[in-house]
């Protein structure tokens, strides 16, 4: 299958994200977390305005509390094509660096690290076969918190607080070498995925070209393609992002012309990405179907996103939507 071409005529996929800060949603030790509402921030979040993270221990213990026994890798594939969604973008490695595979190349993840043990990537992929839906990867390849090396954020902005140590070039080195290119690697070889969603949004300088061309050189050697968020154009406007294959628009943001090659916009039902417990600010479904409507006139993608609870079920408000946007379509749309 050739893949551009594939999702530039889906027009709608999944986005979902999935990971230890959907334990968390938000609360941490009865608070919420502040700055803003992205739940799988929490690491960072948790105690803002005050300054500090969770510390690296307490936040890998949650590990040890995950599992979503109600994950039904069938039933989410099930609410994608009823949907009228053609492919699903998940959180296969988020910022805090912990993996939804069986990855050899860090014990951080769903098989190693948590009482589920099931390879929950797997599991999607085998059900997304059966209906013919691409599964997608999102990779952070800049932010990791956890292995050596990986990207901090570039926080905390917080006058009193420091900035964050960012790793040295050589530190980084490591981790890319180390851990990036080998996960993708596994994600391309082990698991046959060949749709990438990376993701850095400001000019990095541990992000080199060099780095960004081996990154590309290696999804390109499967016949896989990237995203301009991996750090080749960052104002996600096109301009010069050459070697990539499609453009992401800004979280949420809907450009109001048509662009001249492959693009997506990914959105959220509510405002946080991973699911939120105290995130009540849901859009309805006249308005996503106007940003589905507007972007498919316009050739580009929408993919949009749920965050799935810690048991693994899909919250009840975007099932909802979900179901009400797949029938919309069922009747208006193309198939
Ligand atoms: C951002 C990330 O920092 C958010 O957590 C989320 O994944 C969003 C889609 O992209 O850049």
């Amino acid at each position: 299958m050739d893949m551009i071409d594939f999702f530039t005529r889906s027009r709608f996929g999944m986005f979902v994200h999935f990971g230890l800060y959907s334990i968390p949603a938000g609360v941490w030790k009865g608070r919420e977390q502040g700055r803003n509402h992205y739940a799988e921030w929490i690491r960072y979040q948790a105690l803002w305005p005050d300054g500090g993270a969770i510390p690296d221990g307490e936040y890998r213990a949650l590990a040890s509390e995950f599992n979503p026994a109600a994950f039904d890798a069938d039933a989410w594939a099930e609410e994608i094509r009823n949907a009228g969604m053609k492919y699903v973008v998940i959180t296969a490695k988020h910022h805090d660096g912990f993996a939804l595979w069986d990855s050899r190349v860090s014990g951080f993840n769903i098989v190693k690290a948590t009482p589920f043990r099931r390879d929950l990537i797997r599991e999607l992929k085998e059900a997304c076969d059966r209906r013919g839906i691409v599964l997608g990867a999102y990779y952070s390849h800049w932010l990791d918190w956890e292995f050596p090396g990986g990207g901090l954020p570039l926080w905390p902005e917080i006058p009193e607080d420091p900035p964050l140590e960012q790793p040295s070039d050589a530190e980084f080195e490591h981790y890319f070498t180390a851990k990036c290119l080998p996960q993708v690697t596994e994600l391309l070889d082990g698991y046959g995925i060949r749709l990438f969603w990376f993701d850095n949004w400001c000019k990095c300088s541990l992000l080199t070209e060099a780095r960004l061309e081996k990154l590309i050189d290696l999804v390109h050697s499967r016949g896989g393609i990237v995203n301009s968020r991996i750090g080749v154009t960052w104002n996600h406007s096109g301009g010069d992002a050459a070697g990539i294959d499609y453009l992401s628009m800004g979280d949420n943001q809907f450009p109001d012309k048509a662009i001249p090659r492959p693009w997506e916009t990914s959105g959220t039902f509510n405002e946080s990405w991973g699911y939120h417990r105290l995130d009540y600010r849901w859009k309805t479904t006249d308005f996503l179907l106007k940003c589905l409507i507007s972007n498919a006139s316009r050739n580009g993608n929408y993919q949009l996103n749920i965050g799935p609870r810690a048991d693994g079920s899909i919250p009840a408000p975007s099932v909802r939507r979900l179901r009400e946007i797949g029938a919309w379509l069922a009747v208006n749309g193309e198939s």
